[in-house]
This record gives structure tokens, sequence and C-alpha cells, in this order.
């Protein structure tokens, strides 16, 4: 079966029109993702998931802004740190969490885990974990468009440690080359697993890179959804309509370490207190009120409903039984010999 046989999933298409359509839902998945990201860890801490797995407190605001920019046809290539990017992009809270179970109801059937969420109608590619790997295929897949004809965008995310891999350069040269419609969305959250940017690359914003290959780029140093969204959508529709690549730069900090084990003791006194007051959903949230497009307790409102969801949801996704054994064998290409 082709990928292009699969029935679109409705209820990843209406959950992905809702952030790219309303502010209040935009607000209500950060809150959702931060929630959901909280209850995973609960998952490992209680022994019902296991492996590690890669949080993103604190970075909701690329996640949900990348949503409401990019089209459902677009294909969104992304990094090992997947659950606020699935949930924003369309999966629902029982198919990240049934994956992170290892569970049949999971988003790819439970046997890919944390890393590995898809969900192809609303065009999220799952993380090949290879730091960098997804620049060179969202530029095949933008190449694909481009000879096809089609309106798609190809957007990788990755993040600051992929700057210095050779893949990162290839793939920019071989975008601008070819001017395919492909956009870089560096996703800086100024840690490399326990590594501080300014430790790693000597240069400062990372995207001035792209004026190595005469690219456009951007920098967007904000933890404002909205601001994420429309600087995003300038550097897509530049690709929709022919300009070719541009590399935009999302300047945003991760609240915990690495992964599930790390304490990130590394880090400077006072940095994460600091961004906390830039905290994406209190920005969000400060906007709306200040705005008029919601009150205070209608955003309380939205904690108290989120909350519920996400037990409902936990529960259907334990009641899932994991995969079967031959599971391992299905969707497993071997040329006829
Ligand atoms: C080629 C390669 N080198 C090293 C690793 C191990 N590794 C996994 S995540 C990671 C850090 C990546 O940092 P960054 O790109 O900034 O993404 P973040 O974790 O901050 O989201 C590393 C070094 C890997 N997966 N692939
Ligand atoms: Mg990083």
């Amino acid at each position: 079966m082709a990928i292009t046989d699969l029935e679109p999933n409705q209820e990843a298409l209406a959950r992905r029109e809702a952030v790219r359509t309303n502010g209040l839902e935009r607000y209500r998945r950060m809150v959702e993702i931060r929630a959901a990201e909280a209850k995973i860890r609960e998952f490992h801490s209680a022994g019902q998931a296991w492996g590690t797995t890669h949080c993103a407190d604190g970075q909701e605001a690329v996640a949900v802004g990348l949503a409401a920019a990019a089209k459902p046809t677009d294909s969104i290539w992304i990094a090992h740190r997947v659950h606020g990017l699935g949930l924003a992009l369309g999966c629902s809270l029982e198919s990240v969490f049934a994956e992170n179970l290892g569970r049949q109801n999971g988003s790819v059937g439970g046997i890919g885990g944390s890393f590995h969420l898809t969900e192809i109608s609303v065009g999220l590619i799952h993380s090949f974990t290879i730091i960098g790997t997804q620049l060179a295929q969202a530029v095949g897949g933008a190449y694909a468009a481009q000879v096809q004809g089609s309106e798609m965008v190809a957007i990788a995310q990755f993040g600051d440690g992929a700057v210095n891999i050779g893949v990162f350069h290839e793939a920019l040269n071989l975008a601008k080359i070819w001017n395919v419609p492909v956009v870089f969305l560096l996703e800086n959250n100024h840690y490399a697993e326990f590594t501080r940017v300014d430790r790693m690359t000597p240069i400062e914003p990372l995207a001035s890179r792209a004026e190595a290959y005469d690219m456009p780029w951007s920098v967007l140093d904000v933890q404002d959804v909205n601001d994420v969204r429309d600087g995003l959508g300038e550097a897509i529709d530049r690709a929709r309509s022919g300009g070719g690549p541009t590399l935009v730069e999302a300047i945003t900090y991760r609240y915990l370490g690495h992964s599930r084990s790390d304490p990130a003791a590394y880090r400077p006194a006072q940095e994460l207190e600091a961004w906390a007051e830039r905290d994406p959903i209190l920005v969000n949230g400060r906007h709306l009120v200040a705005t008029g497009m919601a009150t205070e307790g209608e955003l309380a409102r939205v904690t108290e409903e989120v909350d519920s969801t996400i037990e409902a949801a936990a529960e259907a996704a334990l009641a899932g039984p994991p995969p079967e054994l031959g599971a391992m064998f299905a969707n497993v290409w071997a040329p006829d010999r």
C-alpha cells in the first residue's frame, strides 16, 4: 500500500485547522503540550514506558507557531524532541501517549516509541535519530515538489547542535543551487545535550551561516507563538511562490535537561528563571487578555479542561494492547531476490 492510499485522519486535520485559525486554540495547544510532556515523564517514572525521552518544556511557541504557519499539505521533517511538534501538528493525545507506552493505538502502532511520531495526513514525518539527517531529506522532498509542480513546501526542523554537521552545509548548498521550496527551521534552545551553544559555534546569530549560501535568513528572538507563525509564514510563502529556501532561527530555551536522565546541573544560576519570565504560555495568555480575546477566567478554564483530557487520553492509551510480535516485520521493504 502506498502512503497516498492511506485514509486521511480527520481528527488530526481538525486539530491542525484549530491552531491555524483560532488564537485561543493556539494557547490551549501550548497548555496541552506542557501537560502532556509532564504526563509522559510520569509514565516513565511509574515504569509504564521505558527507554529515554526528550521533552521540550519552554519551546511550545515554536511547535505551535510552526503548525499555524504551515499547511497540512506541507511536509515537516523533525528532530528528536518530538512530543510538542506531534501534538501541535495534529497527533491526538492518545496516539502520542500510546506510542510512548508501546501500544497498538500509538501513532505508529507502538513499534517506534518516543522518537517516531508520524501523521502523514498533516505532513508529520518522524525523526531519523542521526542529527541533521532530516535537512537532506527535506531538500529531497522539496525537490520532488518542484519536479511534480506541487504546492508543497518542505520544512526541516533541527537544533543548534546540527549546524556543525556536514549535512547542514550540504543541504543548504543544494537547496539554494536547485532553488527548491524548503524552509530550514533552526530551533536554538541554547544547548546540544550538555554543551552550551557558544562553546560549540563561534558565530552569532547561527542563521547568518545562510549568507555563505546566498540564502535569505531571519532570527525570531521571541517566545511568542504569533511571532513565530508570522516569521515562519513569510519564509514558507517565499518558498511556495518560487523564491527558494530560507534559514529561520527561532531563539528559545529548553527548561529541562537533554533527556530524562539529565538534571541540567551545568546551567548557569538564574538562567532558567530569566527565561521563565518569558514563558510562551504566560506571554500568549497576557496577549489574549490584553487584546480582549480571552479573560483570565477563560484561560483558567482552558487549563482545567486540558487536565481532564490528559487523564482521559492516558487511560485510553494504557488500555491499548502491545503490538503483536509480527509487527516488527510489517512495513519492512526488501528487494525480490
Ligand atoms: C550524528 C549524531 N551525533 C550525536 C548524536 C547524539 N545526540 C542526540 S541528541 C544530541 C544533541 C542535539 O542537540 P540539538 O541539535 O541542539 O537539539 P536539542 O537536543 O537541543 O533539541 C546529540 C549530540 C546523534 N544522535 N547523531
Ligand atoms: Mg539544542
